[in-house]
């Protein structure tokens, strides 16, 4: 059978399948779930200087093609998830912490307590589209810039930068740019695509409350955008920045492709909402029967290896 065990900045994964940071990983028991389940490692939820309750219901729904939410970063407090991984430390897998903070001055903080913990990695999430009267900080190259200068040196902890979808050959230049200025071990390319509207015709009105129902498009409709994104960052950083890549992955081929453009693994999002917990060991052997099917040893040997048309 074909390896889908993968390392990222040193670090072993059982599987280069697991979560993706969203509404199911955000409580302890939550964790334990995914702990126990097929998935690759435990990716917590974004999480803020203090808990959060996030915006007002209905902030998610499911979709034909995936999903919309604005759930508006409900979290329990980074103190929280920087005690969490005592707890999870028995499932034998790599625990993700995600952070998000509410101003400039609140990452360098968020960072230096996850440096501390006993977390295995350090996601930092530059691409929030839901908290209200907050700019996606990753459209703003400047910005972006200045935050990862601050938390440059706070520890050997890999570090990591989820981003936004980028759209235009310029933008995915500019911010491999201030990428490659900082010590970046990986990117999570992409998350959801900001401030979509989905209406239904029937009651004429959106399908989520928050934001006069503005809110992040996941699922199929955001895999052409992620693959994209994986793809252009794969060429624009080569072997220096792991990527994992996510956006609409549902199936092992889903996963497969995201491999050929440049992924080192996958996250799943919305198929993680609907399906529930066993979408990691399903995605997983499914990838591993492409994998064999094709001939490639390990999902790492087929990294990167689109062919030309
Ligand atoms: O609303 C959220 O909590 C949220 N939703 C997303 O689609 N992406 C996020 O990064 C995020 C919160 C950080």
């Amino acid at each position: 059978m074909a390896s889908t065990q993968v390392t990222i900045a040193g670090i072993h994964f059982p599987s280069c399948v697991f979560n993706a940071s969203g509404p199911r990983d955000v409580t302890l028991p939550e964790l334990r779930e995914i702990g126990a389940s097929g998935s690759g490692a435990i990716v917590m939820k974004s999480c803020t200087p203090e808990p959060r309750d996030g915006n007002e219901e209905p902030r998610y729904a499911d979709l034909p093609l995936g999903s919309i939410n604005s759930m508006g970063l409900p979290n329990l407090g980074y103190t929280q998830y920087c005690e969490f991984p005592k707890d999870l430390a028995e499932y034998g897998k790599p625990v993700i912490a995600s952070l998000a903070g509410m101003q400039p001055s609140d990452f360098p903080v968020l960072v230096e307590a996850f440096q501390k913990s006993d977390v295995d990695l350090i996601e930092v999430n530059l691409s929030c589209p839901n908290v209200k009267g907050k700019p996606q900080i990753g459209y703003d190259f400047e910005a972006s810039d200045a935050i990862l200068s601050l938390l440059d040196g706070l520890g050997d902890k890999p570090l990591g930068v989820k981003l936004p979808p980028y759209f235009d050959f310029v933008h995915f230049e500019s911010m491999a740019a201030v990428l490659k200025k900082h010590k970046i071990a990986f990117i999570t390319c992409v998350n959801s695509i900001g401030n979509a509207l989905v209406i239904d015709a029937e009651t004429e009105r959106p399908v989520i409350r928050p934001k006069g129902g503005f809110g992040g498009l996941g699922g199929q409709y955001l895999k052409p955008t992620a693959l994209a994104n994986v793809r252009k960052f794969h060429e624009l950083l080569g072997d220096r920045v792991q990527i994992i890549g996510v956006g609409g992955v549902y199936t092992g081929t889903d996963a497969f492709e995201f491999v050929l453009a440049g992924a080192d693994a996958v996250q799943v999002g919305t198929a993680f909402m609907q399906e529930g917990l066993g979408c990691f060991a399903r995605i997983d052997q499914e990838l591993q029967a492409i994998l064999d099917r094709k001939g490639y040893a390990s999902a790492a040997d087929a990294k990167g290896k689109l062919k030309a048309l």
